[in-house]
This record gives C-alpha cells, structure tokens and sequence, in this order.
C-alpha cells in the first residue's frame, strides 16, 4: 500500500497505488493511457468514491467505459471450428497453369503472394484441447492481386456427407449432446455414431476420422486438401476440373492414441504452442501446393462421382503437379484481431477459378458468408484489417454497422455518368462465371453416380500398413465402447464388414460381441480399387529430425559433456531441444556449472517431445525412481514407440520402470546412432506395450 506521504500528486483521500513503485521497468517511453476518446487517465487503480470507504459513484464515466467495453469483449464462437491458431505467411508459384487459368496467382510463376493460415479443430469449443481425435481444418485465405481467394480445406480429402442439408445434422450429432452438455470435443459419444450408422455415405470419411490423420503430432505436419472439385478457367472460357492438395515439407506424421490422450491433459495448448515456438525461432513451416487436372471427359470415366466430397480421386489416376510452396513466416501480433476475426469463405475465388457442381460445396458458398455475419455481427467484416483485400477494391455498397471507410461523392449507385472516379464493372479483366451447359428436372433427389459408399472406405483401409490398420481397429473399439445404446454399435460394426470383413471382426471382439451383427443393405455392388500408398501416413513420414523437438532429462551431477555431445548432434540435425530437471532452475552437472532448465519434471513430460534422452547421475537416479513423473518420463517415451538415449544413470530408471530394451534404445555415448534412432518411431515395439484389436 502507497503511504499518503508517498503518493506523487495524491491529496489526503487519495490512496492511488499507483505510483511508479507499482509499474515494473519495461524500458522505453510510455504513451499516456487514455480513454477510447482520447481524454488522459490519472488513476487506472482506484475507481470514483465518496470517501475511503464510501459507494463508488455512477458518475465515473471512466469505469464505465471500462466495464462496459470489457462486458462486450466476446463474440460467438464459430458454429465450427471454434478452435483454432493461425500465422502469415506467402504463397510463391513455381510452375505456371496459364493453359489452364487467367488467375494471376496460379500463372505469375516466382510471384509471392501474402496468406493467413489458420488451423483448426472441428467439433471442440474456443477453449477445448488441441488433441482429441477430430479433423483438422486448414483455411489459406490468398491476398491476391485480383482479390482474396480462400482455399477452406481440411486435413483429409473427403467429407461425412454428400448435401449441404445434412450439415446442421452432422454438426448436432458430434457436438456436446443437448439435454447434458457432453462430451467436449469428441465422437465418441451416442449421438455421433447415430447418426452415422444411419448415414452410409460417412463410412469413407470415418476409415479417415479412425486413423492417425485425426491425432497429428504437429500442425506442421498435416497435409491440406481443398476436399472438392473446382474449375480452372482459361482465357479462352475453357475449363477443367482441379483439385487442391497442401503436403507438408516435413513430411506426415501422427501421435499414438495414449500419447494425444495424454497430451490433452500436459498440454492442451500443444498445438498451438508447437506452432508458435517454431515461426518465433524461425523455423518456418512450409507446404507444397500440389493440384489434380483433369477434364469431364476424363472424370466421366472414373470408376465414382468426383462431384460426391466422400470420393478422393486416387493419386495414381490422376497424379499430383506440384505448383508453387506456402511458407508461415509470422506469428500474429494480436489473436482476437487476427486469428478470430478471420472470415473464411469458400465463395471468395478469382477471376479464372470457378466451382464445381457438388452440392456440398453448393451449400456451402451460402453457409460462411451467411455465419459471419451473425459471428462478426456487420456485413462490413471485409473491412476489418485481416479479412480487407491487399488490393484496391470499390463498389456501391454502403453503411451497416462499422462502416470504416468514408466513400465520397454523390454516386453509390451504377450506372452513373455524374462522377468521374466512381467504380463501374470491368467486363475484360472481371470474374467470369465458367459456361456450363445445365439442365434437368428440378427435384430433391441423389445423383445414382452417389450411390456407391463402401468402395473408397476399403480402399482407404487397405492401403493402409498393418500398424495403421491396427490403429484403425483399436480407434472404433475405443469409440464404440463410449457408446451406451447396442443396437448403434451392432449397426456400425454391420457397415464394417462392407468395407473389410477382418476388420468387422476385429472391432466386433474388441467390443466383446457374441457374434458379428447383420450388415446392412448395400445400394451398389463394391468396386475392387488398387490400394494407394499415397493414403498412409507411415508411408509420408520423413526419416528426418528437422522440426523436431527432442526433451533431454538431467538431474544434479549429470555428466555435463555428455549433454554437450547430444545437443550438438540433435541441433546439427534440425532438431530443437529442450532440457527437462526435476527443478525448473536447473541442476548443477558434473562440470560444477549449472544448466538452466526448459521445463520442471513433473509438468513437461516425454509426452510432448519426439525423442527424449535420459542422462543421470546414478545418486540423482536412485531418488528419481520413487519419482512417478520420471518414471513415467522413460514408460510413456517407450510406450509411445520413442526413440530413447540413456546413459548409465539412465538405464537404471529404464530398468527401474519395467522395460526391455529394443532397437529404438541407443547408448547416450553414440549421439549419432540416436540421431538417426529417433528420426522414426518404432511401430514394432508396439505389440510389446499394448494390446490392439
Ligand atoms: Fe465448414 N464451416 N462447412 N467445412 N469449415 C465453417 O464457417 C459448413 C466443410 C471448414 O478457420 C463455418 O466461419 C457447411 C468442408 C473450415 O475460420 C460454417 C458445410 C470443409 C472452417 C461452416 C461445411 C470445411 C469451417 C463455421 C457442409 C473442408 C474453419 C465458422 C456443406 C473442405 C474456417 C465459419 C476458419 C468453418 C459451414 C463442410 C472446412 C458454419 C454448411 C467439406 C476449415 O460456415
């Protein structure tokens, strides 16, 4: 408390606090604090009071302004994809598509066009984990020069459902349930799998939602997928259908399912923190942009509607031209002006693209212009700093709610002859609609070319590895066994054995089934697919250690040269690391220095890093084995099929925990075997620690 004798310019009653006793020195000169109209704030402690002890009265304008723009701080969460982190960054072509479109963005090759990522969760709330099994959203909103194009993707090619009508069903089934407000962020409830068993034309998506795509190991490390068929549009009107494809240059890689359950609880920030911590340290994520081409004579002839979004086109039928790269190169200055007030609309394109006729895509080129402006509360959201295009735009839309611009003159209107500068329409350069021959009877109908839902879905899983099949087993067990009602369990185990039998199976003696359930009628006969390798993620991962992080665990008397040599071979190898202590300050190694730690034992687990070392003195180790957290450090790195460097020290707390060495457990005096150890992980060692359907 600041005496009266202390207080700079305080009169008796005048017991403001702050002084500059209350203020740590941040360096720099400070502007003064104002109110939002300018007007300077003497005191920002203590609000307007008759007397010391008296009522504080309504009169004080500067608390109420306060309280009141606090009051108003949030807006509605997106419906979807609540959950979400983004950074800028650029789009730079490298191979030119002018055959194929006027848009300057896919024909102007070294040209580097400004983007904002964001990534997201679908089914979790704002303030949800970053971890549960769920599909990833990956938006790319392009600051072209013919205007803002937004590529909202995900991180898997196909979609639960094939008609915008069926999305406020899907999104109701996965959410909490409504009568209990339950569970957060997650499928595995009753409803969801209602709704799917009673909706075949999921059962390729799910194959997806039950593999490892749906618990990445890193934002950094998922792939992109414009998931529907767009149209290029060249000069001469002609078009031909694409599809867009992002694919990470670190290669693909997953969690194992206890590690992401984990994770939720060390670190429900993991994702977002991962991100963060690699754009500041200037280890910039980066994709490629790959796209399919191909024409409706060619689409006529697969063996499936690309129109359908539960349909992928295979890579090996059509194959994938790299264009051009996506470097994230900025972290954002602020998260509510930047990353939640994005505005993501698929119906945002450029001249020289256009849309196919898929009637999910239809749906939803009315669905997000329509969201924002319930979330964002104007239809001027476009104006706000990170939705604004780059370049100039002009138009006669006028007013609303948070008009920033001022227009001038007495035109808002076209056509005009009273202004010289008014903006009027651009027939040569101005989108352009692609010439599509349409007709047919009006209806609600399918196309029959839909029909087919079980031909993808074992495509999918049999082409997966056996690790990642097993995967897939052990996902829908641990689902179907949150689901209380049999009956939706016995029908989901019947859509399987459409897809593959053995793994109709294998789900019905996880969940202990007496016998395998009926399946149910199919409406179309399946289609035998060659299995596509490009589907796997074990086979995208890179043997590498770049983007890495990798938690060395110390304790008092480590042997300090042995933590030198380690750290040097990791780092040499693009890795990061991160020292973990039983004491956040850091322990004094043998060489009597002391090395501060990254993170305390007990809330930086192995959990969070992709290879750990363990390097002890042997009378630090002693007391570590009562120690559960470090115990667990050695077990969970195991368990999650880690690459682990032990030395003497930490061998004896491997020993100590229970396990058996294999080829992923490297002597910590050959720092070189564990860089190329814990490039991978040990899908072998997994029968070892856990029993899979
Ligand atoms: Fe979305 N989706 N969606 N979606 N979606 C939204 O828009 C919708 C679909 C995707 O980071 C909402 O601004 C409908 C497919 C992403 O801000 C909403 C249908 C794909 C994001 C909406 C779909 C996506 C959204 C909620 C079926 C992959 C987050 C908040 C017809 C290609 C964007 C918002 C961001 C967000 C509607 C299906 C991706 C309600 C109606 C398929 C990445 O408008």
């Amino acid at each position: 408390m600041v005496s009266k004798a202390t207080t700079p310019s305080g009169s008796p009653r005048d017991m403001r606090g702050n002084g500059d006793e209350l203020h740590q020195p941040a360096g720099g000169s400070h502007p003064p604090l104002t109110t939002n109209q300018g007007l300077p704030v003497s005191d920002n402690q203590n609000s307007l009071k008759v007397g010391e002890r008296g009522p504080v009265l309504l009169e004080d304008f500067i608390l109420r302004e306060k309280i009141t723009h606090f009051d108003h701080e949030r807006i509605p969460e997106r419906i979807v994809h609540a959950r979400g982190t983004a950074a800028h960054g650029f789009f730079e072509l490298t191979a030119s598509l002018s055959k194929y479109t006027t848009a300057r963005v896919l024909t102007e090759v070294g040209e580097r066009t400004p983007v904002f990522t964001r990534f997201s969760t679908v089914a979790g709330g704002a303030g949800s984990v970053d971890t549960p099994r769920d599909v990833r959203g990956f938006a790319v909103k392009l600051y072209t020069k013919e205007g803002n194009w937004d590529l909202v993707g995900n991180n898997i090619p196909v979609f639960f459902i094939q008609d915008a009508i069926k999305f406020p069903d899907l999104v109701h089934a996965v959410k909490m349930e409504p009568d209990r407000g339950f569970p957060q962020a997650a499928t595995a409830h009753d409803t969801f799998w209602d709704f799917i068993s009673l909706t075949p034309e999921s059962m390729h998506m799910i194959m997806w939602a039950m593999s490892d795509r749906t618990i990445p190991r890193s934002l950094r490390m998922i792939e992109g997928f414009g998931v529907h068929s767009f149209r290029l549009v060249n000069a001469k009107g002609g078009s031909t259908f694409v599809k867009f494809h992002w694919r990470p240059k670190l290669g693909l890689q997953s969690t194992v399912w206890d590690e992401a359950v984990k994770l939720a609880g060390a670190d429900p920030d993991f994702h977002r923190r991962d991100l963060f911590e690699a754009i500041t340290a200037g280890n910039f994520p980066e994709w490629e942009l790959g796209v399919q081409l191909f024409t409706e004579d060619e689409a006529a002839r697969f063996p499936f509607d690309h129109l359908d979004a539960t349909k992928l086109i295979p890579e090996e039928l059509v194959p994938l031209k790299i264009i051009g790269r996506m470097v994230l190169d900025r972290w954002p200055d602020n998260f509510f002006a930047e990353t939640e007030q994005v505005a993501f609309c698929p119906s945002h394109l450029v001249p020289g693209l256009d849309f196919s006729n898929d009637p999910l895509l239809q749906g939803r080129l009315f669905s997000y212009l329509d969201t924002q402006l319930s979330r964002l509360g104007s239809p001027n959201f476009h104006q706000l700093p990170i939705n604004a295009p780059k370049c100039p735009f002009a138009n006669h839309q006028r007013d609303g709610h948070m008009q920033q611009q001022v227009p001038k003159g007495r035109v808002a209107y076209e056509p005009s002859s009273l202004q010289a500068d008014s903006p009027r329409e651009e027939p040569k350069s101005g989108f352009r609609s692609a010439a599509v021959d349409e007709a047919g009877a009006r209806g609600r109908v399918r196309a029959e070319t839909f029909v087919d839902h079980y031909s993808q879905a074992r495509l999918f899983f049999i082409s997966q590895t056996p690790y990642e099949q097993a995967h897939m087993a052990s996902a829908l067990v641990f689902e179907l066994s949150k689901v209380e009602t049999l009956h939706v369990r016995d029908a989901v185990v019947g859509h399987l054995r459409h897809i593959d039998e053995d793994l109709a199976k294998r789900v019905a003696a996880g969940l202990a089934m007496d016998k395998l359930p009926p399946a149910p009628k199919a409406q179309a006969p399946l289609v035998e697919m060659p299995p596509s390798p490009a589907l796997q993620i074990i086979g995208k991962m890179k043997a590498t250690l770049e983007g890495r992080v990798v938690g060395i665990l110390i304790n008092d008397g480590t042997n300090a040269k042995a933590v030198a040599a380690l750290r040097k071979a990791v780092e040499a190898a693009g890795a990061t690391v991160k020292i973990v202590a039983p004491k956040v300050g850091g322990a004094k190694l043998s060489d009597g220095k002391k090395l501060a730690a990254d993170g305390q034992l007990a809330g930086t687990p192995s959990i969070v890093f992709d290879a750990v070392a363990v390097l002890l003195s042997s009378e630090g180790e002693e007391q570590l084995e009562k120690e559960a957290a470090a115990v667990d450090f050695v077990r969970d790195a195991f368990g999650h099929l880690k690459a682990l460097a032990l030395d003497e020290g930490g061998l004896a707390l491997f020993d100590a925990a229970g396990l058996e060495a294999d080829d992923g457990v490297i002597s910590a005096e050959d720092p070189a075997a564990f860089v190329e150890a814990a490039k991978g992980r040990f899908f072998d060692r997994e029968a070892k620690v856990r029993i899979l359907p």
